[in-house]
């Protein structure tokens, strides 16, 4: 990790394969930069229809690049997209600079975002995963000293050492690989067990999903507080890309006493790499679980279009279909439109605004308490604890003590109705 405040200049390239969103990834990289404590010196672009197999860039390209790097001072390129080993060492070499590839990098943000033990663990897997075909790379080098996880074995850049010392790198690391697999089982184990108590509860579950840095923590924390919830239930909002990597679960309670859980998780990004996907599957997947889904989107970009493109493209890898979904067009205070205001299932809102929360939560209770019916109940006086639980768990809009027990009208789900068929008037 770099000690110093000083961001480290870099040159950022990318290969232009004609596609309307290049524009867009190379914006992305350049953010990805610089929430790595880097900053970009100098971007540079080449049309190209496919990458060249052995340098990436052509060979001219190659040589500007050589010279940029020279001529800007740095020592790091950082490129658009995911390399091959040989790639990598082939650049490395023609232009002795280090190189980090996207995956890379979005690996190095997430090392040093991750701050539970989970995150820690899924980051640690995909890193060993993507170092494994690398070890003769410097970017598996600089993955542990910037990560200062201790694999053991990512330093083998020196091929001198002979094969011998390869081979004793790679079985450290696959070693390891299912040290952490292990680990993590265990870990997932654990959060299935408390998924399936949440099932059996019955509680309606909302999931915020969207593009990094869209605004899910913010709305998160809004809804928390405009619920009446303790302000320690809140959690980290931050002007920076992937400032949450764990899934945080709030039970939340409407002035009907109505409850349902919401989840706020991990932001998505273009080209997420596989091996991280793979490895935050069990934090991702609160998304597949859930009841209803609100996309956060940064409706102040130019290019939200795309990013709403990377979250759609995003849950359908992770296997998330078929959910309901309310679209939050955020950050409207930052534009000159009116808000809230709602179209079908889109709402332009801005988290910071409590009339916009309220509109929000109107459309989550319409759309996950929409099996609700208004039902009277006589409950005889022995059974208290029914009335207990309808009191505390329900909205209760009459109630009326009879001779032979206590009348109560109140707004029950299916599962109440079945449950209570038998009081029913
Ligand atoms: N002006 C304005 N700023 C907002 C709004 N919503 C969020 N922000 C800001 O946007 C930044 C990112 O917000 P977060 O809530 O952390 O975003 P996130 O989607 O949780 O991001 P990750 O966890 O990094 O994926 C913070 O600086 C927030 O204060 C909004 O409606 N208006
Ligand atoms: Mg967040």
């Amino acid at each position: 990790m770099d000690l110093t405040d000083t961001p480290t200049p870099v040159v950022t390239i990318g290969l232009n394969r004609n596609s309307n969103s290049f524009d867009y990834s190379m914006t992305e990289l350049n953010n990805l930069v610089e929430a790595n404590k880097m900053t970009v010196a100098e971007t540079l672009v080449q049309k190209l229809d496919r990458p060249d197999p052995a340098t990436y860039f052509g060979k001219g390209k190659i040589e500007e690049l050589k010279q940029v790097v020279i001529d800007d001072g740095v020592d790091t390129i950082v490129v658009n997209d995911e390399l091959s080993p040989s790639q990598i060492r082939n650049i490395e070499k023609a232009t002795n600079a280090r190189i980090i590839d996207r995956t890379g990098l979005i690996l190095e943000i997430f090392a040093n975002r991750a701050q539970s033990r989970e995150a820690k663990l899924q980051v640690e897997l995909a890193k060993l995963k993507y170092q494994l075909p690398r070890l003769h790379t410097s970017a598996s080098q600089r993955l542990d000293q910037q990560t200062g996880t201790a694999s053991g074995a990512g330093g083998a850049t020196n091929r001198g050492a002979g094969e011998s010392q390869y081979e004793l790198n790679r079985r450290t690391l696959e070693k390891r690989i299912t040290h952490v697999n292990q680990e993590l089982k265990e870990a997932s184990k654990a959060d299935q067990t408390k998924r399936k108590q949440r099932d059996r509860s019955d509680i309606p579950t909302v999931a915020l999903v969207g593009y990094t840095n869209a605004g899910k923590s913010t709305v998160m924390n809004g809804l928390i507080k405009l619920l009446g919830e303790d302000e320690d239930k809140q959690v980290l909002v931050k002007n920076m890309l992937f400032a949450t990597l764990d899934t945080s679960i709030r039970r939340l309670t409407l002035p009907d006493q109505k409850t349902f859980l919401l989840s706020d998780t991990v932001g998505f990004v273009s080209q997420l790499p596989h091996q991280l996907v793979q490895a935050f599957k069990s934090t991702l997947s609160e998304a597949a679980n859930a009841d209803l889904l609100i996309q956060v989107v940064d409706n102040s970009d130019p290019h939200r279009e795309l990013m709403m493109k990377t979250t759609e493209d995003t849950l359908n890898e992770i296997g998330v279909s078929g959910i309901p979904m309310i679209v939050a067009l955020n950050k409207a205070d930052k534009m000159d439109v009116n808000y809230p205001a709602r179209e079908g299932d889109n709402l332009v809102m801005s988290a910071i605004d409590d009339a916009s929360l309220q509109e929000l939560v109107t459309m989550i209770k319409e759309k996950v308490f929409k099996n609700y019916e208004t039902v009277e109940l006589l409950i005889p006086f022995d059974k208290g604890d029914v009335v207990s639980y309808l009191n505390d768990n329900s909205n209760i809009l009459n109630t009326d003590y009879k001779s032979d027990g206590t009348m109560i009208t109140a707004e029950l789900n299916e599962t109440e109705i079945k449950r209570f068929e038998k009081y029913r008037v």
